[in-house]
């Protein structure tokens, strides 16, 4: 059963996640340079709690004091941001996801809020005076923007859009920061205002319902504004405030917004990078980038900088890769749907790859479903830096279960007939290391490129049926019979077993 919490801010996720036991606060004493970094990543590699930074020194007395992250760190953890229990089944979640993220409940403007209890500008702003990690050794700087969702304005249709796009702090009151102009929707709203030559007003939200980062982090459509998908996940209105010095909105209990303006022009720009990239490397060099000069913070009192490793290890997934794996299992379904493949049971990915491998399970019903599968799959924009390699299985076949699929992958594909199948130059993701530099030269080509394959697990239908296999295509399993197997469970304890 799921409950319908409504909104929730920071400060009610953190008490929800301390009464489920996934909190755990630290008050020793943690520097924010690399210290931070490095125990989150040791939780993380234990699937351990939520964590909130309590005293972070040389902060005693600032304006900040405390770092939460590892929020939605869990699988578990995001069934309780998304009002389910722990333990909820991966098709649950999905198929929540799915069915949200189509529906829109409007925001509600509020007068003022608690993200106005403080209010700074001019030549006080400092965003040094909060306690921004420099979260791996290998980076640029302290990146204050990991989890922030940043609000910005279609200046044509006048909608708001709210995207996770990492930044760093540059000057007291700069953030030099990752725009995409191709496929990112801040991105497309950029190239908008360059062409008018105005500066792009931002609002970088820091602190506030966890399911605001699960959809500012992974694409809806480009036009949807996500605070209106939000309403629709919460079943209330988001309550938002207008800012201080720029025309957009923000959520009223926010813990930090950040308002800002990017400046178009080339020679504004500011250095940013290294970074520890959601692929598990890092990458880029420090390259010069749009950047966000600072023109307001405004701050609930005692306020908490929400922040996130990024990053995924095979031992420690990152946050960004529970949120986006879930949603990609949801938009890959949903294009699936849409394209009209029947018999989709299940869609997997695991958060380890968060959608760059995708597991489906059908009920096949003919020979070609799995190649429609992956062929809808490539074809969709939305499947643009995703689902590189599709995966293929039968009902009988768990796909949230490694060892399963193991053995459907060693005794269901053979590759020369048909069960691996390659295609090259399709789109691909810019960050992926596997894709030599020259095929993802986004200058040159536009979007990256990958030779995307499907493995096709499913029992082959040119093989005929034969009766001394009951009449199927492959021979009977090991599996006993079910009378011997309920007459030797019905015993158990008479051979002396527990
Ligand atoms: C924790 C986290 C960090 C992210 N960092 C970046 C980033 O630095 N740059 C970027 O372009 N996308 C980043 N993403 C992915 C974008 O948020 C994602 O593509 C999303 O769809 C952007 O919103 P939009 O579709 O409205 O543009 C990140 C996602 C998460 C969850
Ligand atoms: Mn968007």
């Amino acid at each position: 059963m799921r409950n319908e919490p409504g909104c929730m801010d920071l400060r009610q996720w953190i008490d929800m996640l301390e009464r489920e036991g996934e909190l755990h606060r630290i008050t020793a004493p943690v520097s924010w340079d690399r210290e931070i970094g490095t125990v989150s990543r040791k939780v993380l590699e234990k699937k351990g709690p939520a964590l909130l930074f309590q005293n972070i020194k040389g902060y005693e007395r600032s304006r900040g004091q405390r770092v939460f992250t590892g929020g939605i760190g869990t699988r578990d953890r995001l069934a309780l941001a998304l009002g389910f229990p722990k333990g909820t089944s991966n098709r649950e979640i999905v198929q929540h996801v799915m069915k949200k993220n189509q529906e829109r409940i409007p925001p509600v403007r509020v007068e003022t809020g608690p993200v106005k209890e403080n209010i700074v500008t001019g030549d006080a702003i400092d965003l040094l005076e909060f306690p921004v990690p420099k979260w791996h050794y290998l980076e640029g700087g302290r990146y204050i923007n990991t989890y922030a969702c940043i609000v910005t304005k279609d200046p044509e249709t006048g909608v708001q859009n709210v995207g996770i796009y990492r930044g760093m702090v540059g000057r007291k009151n700069s953030i030099p920061s990752l725009l995409i102009s191709g496929g990112q929707h801040w991105g497309q709203h950029f190239t908008k205002y360059a062409h008018l030559k105005q500066k792009m007003p931002v609002a970088c939200v820091i602190g506030w319902d966890p399911i605001m980062g699960f959809l500012a982090g992974s694409p809806l459509p480009a036009g949807v504004s996500e605070f209106d998908v939000l309403g629709a996940y919460r079943g209330a209105p988001v309550p938002v405030v207008r800012c201080e010095t720029v025309d957009l909105e923000v959520p009223a209990s926010a813990e930090i917004v950040i308002e800002g303006l990017i400046d178009p022009d080339p020679s504004a720009y500011e250095i940013e990078g290294p970074f520890a990239e959601f692929t598990g490397y890092v990458s880029d060099l420090p390259t010069p980038r749009p950047t966000i000069e600072v023109t307001c913070i405004t701050h609930r009192n005692d306020p908490i900088l929400r922040g996130t490793q990024e990053g995924n290890m095979p031992n420690s997934y990152s946050e960004n890769a529970v949120i986006s794996s879930a949603q990609r299992a949801g938009i890959a379904w949903n294009i699936l749907n849409s394209s009209g493949v029947p018999g989709v049971l299940d869609v997997y990915a695991d958060p380890i790859t968060c959608g760059i491998n995708i597991y489906i399970k059908i009920r096949k019903t003919y020979q070609a479903q799995p190649k429609q599968i992956a062929a809808a799959l490539w074809g969709a924009s939305a499947g643009q830096g995703r689902y590189k390699h599709v995966f293929v299985f039968e009902e009988d076949i768990d796909v949230t279960s490694y060892e399963q699929m193991d053995w459907a992958i060693a005794y269901r594909v053979n590759a020369g007939h048909g069960g691996i199948v390659i295609f090259p130059g399709l789109l691909g993701h810019a960050l992926d290391p596997s894709t030599p530099l020259e095929e993802r030269d986004v200058n040159q080509l536009g979007a990256g490129i990958w030779n995307r394959v499907l493995v096709d697990a499913t029992r082959n239908w040119t093989f005929e049926r034969r009766p001394e296999w009951n009449n199927e295509r492959f021979p009977p399993t090991v599996q006993p019979a079910p009378d011997d197997e309920a007459l030797v469970i019905s015993r158990w304890k008479e051979y002396g077993f527990d």
